[in-house]
């Protein structure tokens, strides 16, 4: 029987299925982990930093779809968990954080470690109490946990230091909170109000997001209804690309021509389950129809003309009906005849390169999607990773993709492997690390080792921060401010207690990736990689090109001609193919 405030705690996250707390101890958490060691079943996984430990969560939650959750002592302890928090609020995942408190009675005072996690974990979460008493407990832990798995969000519980030892109210008991999944589809004159309009137009394009998750037969059978293309927002790759013949790839910043070209061609867009921030790339004056679960999430980017509100599977199935399946199949083969001819110009860039030059990170990426296994779970670093993870990963619908894809922060890659691989030991877990994303969270190396967690990184080591770089050349600014003096990575992880290797040449790369992959352990592999290479966009404004023009002259002028002859040099094998 629960007696104190953390058992009871403890004993309703144990009901809800909760196996691991990730964190760092400290006096004012110390009472839940002691009840979390006195207990044994949940795991306490430890990481280095507690930015970390809400990065992992985040992982953890979007590969099982359940709650996961992670813990930090007051003021610090609990602040560095802030950035991993955003990320999971923003990818709308469940996750509980518990945030100690200093001592109840000196709140207020200036207190050491004083902060106010209600306000400053108010923007990163759909839930955020304090526990001034221990009456509260467990009905604030189990509003926190069902607002955070029914919202799909971060939960916080604020709990100072010594309520966690106090005495729990004599009728506490714990009941298991787990998701419950609603059918939910709009009402039948929305619904045909839809109708009406994609059966009148004769060119429909479908944007697809991770809102399809779960749903692939009912896209398939949209798409197909519809003779409608289909491309996805980046967060939809793993739910949206496999197996289907509709696909004409990604649109937005880090995607390619073929998605955006379906947008600019289109008479009516379908948006399903997808809250795709880039305006530009959105198409003017077509009816838009967009599906989603929040209802206030719609018309957000573009003017909807239709909105519906439901998930995508109970939305679609009860559409289907009413429309008039369309026989006319110019669009569609239009737009995947133009992804064919986007996706044979990206493959012909994944070739290794000249001798003696840094590897082009196409030929990485393309590389570790071939010797991956059939379910691998990836993490991409935001920076140039994910471009190449957007272009070069094949997904097959067990294959998983997870990335810091609506927050985009740096230096997730590493921790949301940590998150994936320990909630699945069993799977292999390979991180797309960026030089800057690693160096970020280096120490989590050690966590790997310490907690023997078999995750598999590589390092695009381009010395720079690179997708800066892109960005400053695309506004014709000098480079500055972006050289990376990098130490030795594979020696680093190898001192940490991991496989470590670099890679210098194309023709030692497939080898040691093998090797990287088949070691019984964590395992690093640094990949000297192009600097200079060019990841353009679908659409290149005139900005974007004077943009160029500028930063080429500019770059002249201030004497560092010889970076342009690096971009030429690196680039030229794309002026080949157009
Ligand atoms: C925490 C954080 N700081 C800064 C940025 C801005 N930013 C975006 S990508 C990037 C460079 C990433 O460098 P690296 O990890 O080396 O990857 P690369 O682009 O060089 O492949 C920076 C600084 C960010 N997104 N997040
Ligand atoms: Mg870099």
């Amino acid at each position: 029987m629960a007696t104190t405030v953390a058992e009871v705690m403890v004993a309703t996250l144990k009901a809800s299925g909760v196996r691991r707390v990730y964190g760092i101890p400290g006096d004012s958490l110390n009472g839940f982990t002691d009840a979390l060691r006195r207990d044994g079943t949940i795991a306490w996984q430890h990481v280095r930093h507690e930015e970390a430990a809400g990065f992992a969560a985040a992982a953890e939650a979007t590969l099982t779809g359940e709650m996961a959750v992670c813990a930090g002592s007051c003021g610090p302890g609990n602040l560095h968990l802030i950035n991993g928090l955003f990320d999971a609020n923003r990818s709308r995942v469940p996750v509980l954080a518990i945030a100690a408190q200093i001592p109840r009675e000196e709140i207020g005072s200036g207190y050491f470690q004083e902060t106010h996690p209600q306000q400053l974990f108010g923007e990163c979460s759909v839930y955020c109490e304090l526990v001034s008493v221990p009456a509260q407990l467990p009905r604030v832990l189990e509003m926190a946990m069902r607002a955070a798995l029914q919202r799909g969000g971060v939960a916080v519980v604020v709990v100072p230091g010594e309520v966690f030892l106090e005495d729990a109210p004599h009728d506490a008991s714990s009941v298991p909170i787990r998701a419950v999944t609603p059918v939910m589809r709009p009402d039948e004159q929305s619904l045909a109000a839809a109708a009406h309009v994609l059966n009148a137009a004769s060119r429909v394009t479908i944007l697809a997001g991770a809102g399809c998750a779960g749903a692939h037969d009912q896209l398939i059978n949209l798409a197909s209804a519809l003779q409608a293309p289909v491309l996805h927002a980046f967060r939809g790759k793993d739910a949206v690309e496999y197996d289907n013949p509709y696909d004409v790839g990604m649109t937005g910043l880090i995607g390619f021509s073929s998605g955006y070209r379906a947008m600019e061609h289109c008479d009516a867009l379908v948006m399903l389950g997808t809250d795709f921030p880039y305006r530009p790339f959105l198409p003017q004056d077509v009816p838009v129809i967009q599906v989603d679960v929040r209802g206030e999430q719609i018309g957000r980017r573009v003017q909807v003309q239709v909105p519906l509100v439901g998930t995508v599977r109970d939305t679609v199935d009860a559409l289907l009906p009413l429309l008039t399946p369309k026989t006319e199949t110019g669009h569609l083969r239009r737009m995947t005849g133009h992804y064919r001819r986007a996706r044979a110009r990206m493959d012909h860039l994944a070739r290794p390169g000249r001798d003696g030059s840094p590897l082009h990170p196409q030929y990485i990426a393309a590389s570790i999607d071939r010797l991956a296994a059939t379910d691998a779970v990836f993490t991409a670093d935001v920076g140039t990773p994910c471009i190449w993870a957007a272009r070069y990963l094949h997904m097959n619908g067990t294959r998983r993709l997870i990335g810091s894809f609506s927050h985009g922060s740096m230096a997730n890659a590493l921790p949301h492997a940590i998150g994936a691989q320990a909630a699945q030991p069993g799977r292999q877990v390979i991180a797309l690390s960026g030089d800057g994303g690693l160096a970020m969270l280096l120490g989590e190396l050690i966590t790997l080792r310490q907690q023997q967690l078999p995750v598999k990184i590589v390092v695009f080591n381009n010395g720079a921060l690179s997708f800066v770089e892109l960005e400053m050349k695309a506004a014709g600014i000098v480079t500055y401010g972006t050289e990376l003096d990098n130490p030795d990575f594979a020696g680093i992880a190898r001192a940490a207690g991991l496989f470590g290797a670099r890679v210098d040449k194309a023709d030692e790369l497939e080898d040691t990736l093998q090797t990287a992959l088949a070691h019984d352990g964590p395992a690093l592999v640094d990949v000297r990689t192009a600097r200079q290479e060019l990841a353009l966009p679908p659409k290149l404004s005139y900005g974007q090109i004077k943009g160029f023009t500028l930063y080429a002259t500019r770059t002249v002028l201030s004497g560092a001609g010889s970076e342009l002859l690096e971009v030429t040099e690196t680039n030229l094998r794309q002026l080949e193919i157009e």
